[in-house]
């Protein structure tokens, strides 16, 4: 077992501003202080950095180095969720500003994680960029029952749903899902894409999605690709 290190992204200076660092962040994002996260990312938003700069190149190595903990066994369940709670502070300031996008949505895509699995960073981020694209994304959040996910697809006329699921307990939901889709007779009604780690496009193909991202850019140029392809009319 070797000791996880900080990952400092290369070149992250040329991305930055003048004088700006980010080891405060980094540290802040490992250490779970969530207020420091708001704040910091809220100047770096006044000093004018990019906002997916300041998601790659300020949040995510704190992050990614208390996940390696985390899957080391390092650090556990409480520490981990103060880590996210940061990361999350961060999250929301950047959101409207990667999703300012006044026109006519592409399409409308419901997003959530499913039901058993509390994990939501990586589907937050898809659903961030799939706004950022120009989709109207209605996210349902974690743990949620099929039920749920055709219940709102039906009301909002989805075009496009999303399956989250980052345990390898979980992603059999998936399938299931899926199915529940079939059997309410709304399968041919929408396009169904599924990620998250454990997950791989073997794994799309046998549970009957239309699709797999292995990141939220993959994601998105996925959703575009599919959305051109009109699928049957809800009532
Ligand atoms: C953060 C975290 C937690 C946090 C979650 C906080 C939160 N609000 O999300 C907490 C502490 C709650 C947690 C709990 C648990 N966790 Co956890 N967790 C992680 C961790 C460290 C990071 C996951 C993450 O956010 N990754 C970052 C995001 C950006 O990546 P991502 O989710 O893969 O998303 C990207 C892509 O997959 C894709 N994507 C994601 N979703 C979708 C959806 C669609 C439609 C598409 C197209 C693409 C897409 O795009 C995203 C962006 O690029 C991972 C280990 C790791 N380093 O990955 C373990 C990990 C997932 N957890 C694990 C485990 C075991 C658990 C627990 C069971 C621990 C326990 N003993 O109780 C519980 C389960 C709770 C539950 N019922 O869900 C294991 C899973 C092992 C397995 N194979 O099943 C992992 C792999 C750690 C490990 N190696 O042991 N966890």
């Amino acid at each position: 077992m070797s000791e996880p290190v900080l990952e400092i992204p290369e070149g992250w200076e040329e991305r930055a501003v003048d004088g700006w660092e980010w080891a405060t962040l980094w540290e802040a994002v490992e250490e779970g202080d969530h207020g420091y996260s708001h704040d910091r990312v809220q100047q770096a938003i006044d000093a004018g950095i990019d906002p997916r700069v300041i998601l790659d190149d300020g949040l995510f190595p704190g992050f990614n180095l208390q996940g390696d903990r985390f899957s080391e066994q390092i650090i556990f369940i409480p520490e981990m969720l103060i880590t996210a709670r940061a990361m999350k502070a961060g999250l929301a300031l950047i959101r409207p500003l990667l999703a300012a996008n006044d026109e006519k949505p592409l399409g409308t895509f419901i997003m959530g994680t499913v039901l058993g699995d509390m994990h939501d960073i990586g589907q937050s981020i898809v659903t961030i960029m799939l706004e950022n694209a120009g989709f109207n994304v209605i996210n349902l959040g974690t743990d949620v029952h099929p039920d749920k996910f055709i219940e709102t697809a039906a009301e909002e006329k989805a075009d496009m749903i999303g399956f989250s699921a980052l345990l390898s307990t979980t992603v059999y939901y998936q399938k299931v899902t899926i199915d529940e889709f079939e059997k309410a007779g709304h399968r041919d009604k929408v396009h169904i894409l599924i990620g998250g780690a454990p997950t791989t496009q073997e794994w799309a193909d046998e549970c009957g999605a239309d699709g797999w991202g292995r990141d939220a850019m993959e994601a998105v140029k996925l959703a575009r690709r599919l959305i051109t392809d009109q699928r049957g009319a809800w009532a």
